[in-house]
């Protein structure tokens, strides 16, 4: 399908155009218990993230008392914290996880 220019945007009337959705960060919280293995293997299960990456993430994280998993829309974001939280609580880490509207 050919790409859409802004010279075929300018055509669609103005009521009619659909914004972007609003996207959201998804964080890790630090906190002085959950082992760092197991953020590791969270960022690497739940955000798709390579050893080398997730360790980093971990550590700015570590480091920075917060950091970024990923940013998505907001089902998808949400659904990422339940999945977190879901596994800390099952293993019984006090890891925690927010999203906030990526402003
Ligand atoms: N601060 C934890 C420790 O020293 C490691 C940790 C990293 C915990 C990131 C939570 O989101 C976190 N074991």
């Amino acid at each position: 399908m050919p790409r859409r220019t802004q010279d075929d945007v300018a055509l669609v009337p103005m009521k009619t155009r659909t914004a972007p959705p609003p996207l959201y960060k998804v964080l890790l919280l630090n906190d002085d218990f959950t082992p760092m293995e197991f953020v590791v293997q969270v960022l690497q299960r739940i955000f798709r993230m390579d050893q080398e990456q997730a360790t980093r993430v971990m550590l700015t994280v570590h480091t920075e008392g917060r950091g970024v998993c990923g940013v998505y829309t907001k089902d998808i974001a949400a659904t990422k914290v339940d999945q977190v939280l879901d596994m800390a609580r099952v293993h019984q880490h006090p890891l925690q996880c927010v999203m906030e509207e990526n402003g």
